[in-house]
């Protein structure tokens, strides 16, 4: 069905506007796609995807780790970011020079040429695994944007306002797409709708989103 309508409709942007100082950057990660997949193996071997829980009680269906200077966690006390991985008694991986790369092209061709990440959350998405509505505000200065790198099966991502009850945004994201929010978007309410059962040719039944932050000061 798709293919019959690939002649009728519309070619997509390869860069789409999609709030003030939000960018949508369809296929940014595809030329570093190999040597993602090599690094985040070797991160998930030190630092193994583990469901985090919520400091309400809450197991999150998003299993999650991290690598660079410093992971977000959530437990029982709350959210924070933290040098040390508690699974592990580790600190983090190292950021690899391909996402460090990737994160800072991204956001300096959305307008951010300062943005340096010092953090980044590796979010693994199994069908039926969705991330509610919520802003990103655990970082120490708001004048940095995040950088988000979808891969694998396709998810829906939702764009809201500054306040929770604001009218939400629906983007298809695909393998390869990058978003990046700042600015006066950098405090939006997002999400990720549940993710629809599938299969991806390199990642199979997932979806691995990269979530870049200047966390420290
Ligand atoms: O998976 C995504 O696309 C968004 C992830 C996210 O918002 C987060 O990790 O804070
Ligand atoms: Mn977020």
């Amino acid at each position: 069905m798709l293919d019959l309508l690939d002649g009728l409709l519309p070619p997509e942007p390869a860069q789409e506007t999609i709030g003030d100082g939000a960018m949508l950057l369809r296929g940014a990660a595809l030329p570093y796609e190999a040597a993602l997949l090599v690094a985040l193996d070797r991160i998930t071997t030190r630092s193994p995807f583990r469901h985090m829980v919520t400091p309400g009680g809450f197991r999150m269906s998003v299993a999650m780790t991290n690598c660079g200077a410093a992971g977000w966690v959530t437990d029982r006390t709350g959210y924070r970011y933290d040098a040390i991985d508690p699974e592990t008694g580790l600190p983090w991986p190292l950021m690899p020079d391909c996402f460090l790369d990737l994160a800072i092209t991204a956001a300096s061709q959305a307008g951010y040429p300062a943005f340096r990440p010092d953090a980044c959350l590796v979010n693994r998405y199994e069908p039926g695994a969705r991330l509610s509505l919520h802003q990103d505000r655990n970082e120490h200065d708001f004048a940095h944007p995040i950088v988000s790198v979808s891969l694998g099966l396709p998810a829906t991502f939702l764009f809201g306002g500054l306040t929770r009850g604001d009218p939400v945004t629906r983007f298809a994201l695909r393998h390869g797409d990058v978003v990046v929010w700042g600015g006066p978007s950098r405090l939006r309410y997002h999400g990720v709708a549940e993710l629809k059962e599938g299969t991806h040719e390199l990642l199979g039944h997932r979806r691995i989103n990269l979530t870049f932050r200047k966390a420290l000061a």
